[in-house]
């Protein structure tokens, strides 16, 4: 079910625990700004997420919300992870659900970083 992006940030998604290592993930990066993990659900041979270590619901939150500081470090974060995953050549994507008309399923940030194959165009 996409989540209502103006609800204030739940501690308790799914997100949340896996930032505070209750619940496990397949770990590819982390430092003060950010955390990158496998997806469960891969929808690409490369499919990983990487969600800001603040409490921020939405980019809308995170952009009005964040520092300079922590928006720059995820930013940055981003890049540096599709780097490290060997994607800058051949390409990879970027996405972010937001709110329920873009169908947020899980109420904590989120960049989709998709690749390891020829992406189709992309259709909303
Ligand atoms: P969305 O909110 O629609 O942008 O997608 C949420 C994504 O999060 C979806 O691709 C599946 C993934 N996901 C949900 N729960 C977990 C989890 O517990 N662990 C991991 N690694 N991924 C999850």
């Amino acid at each position: 079910m996409p989540i209502d992006a103006t609800q204030p940030y739940d501690p308790g998604n799914i997100f949340a625990k896996i930032l505070r290592g209750e619940i496990p993930c397949r770990e590819v990066y982390r430092d003060d700004w950010a955390l990158a993990f496998h997806d469960i659900n891969p929808q690409a041979p490369l499919h990983i997420l990487v969600i800001p270590t603040g409490p921020y619901v939405s980019w809308a939150d995170f952009s009005a919300n964040a520092s300079a500081e922590e928006i720059a470090g995820f930013v940055r974060a981003v890049g540096d992870v599709a780097r490290q995953q060997g994607l800058v050549e051949p390409g990879y994507r970027l996405l972010a659900n937001i709110g329920q008309h873009g169908h947020q399923e899980v109420p904590h940030l989120h960049v989709h970083i998709f690749g390891g194959r020829q992406l189709g165009a992309m259709l909303p």
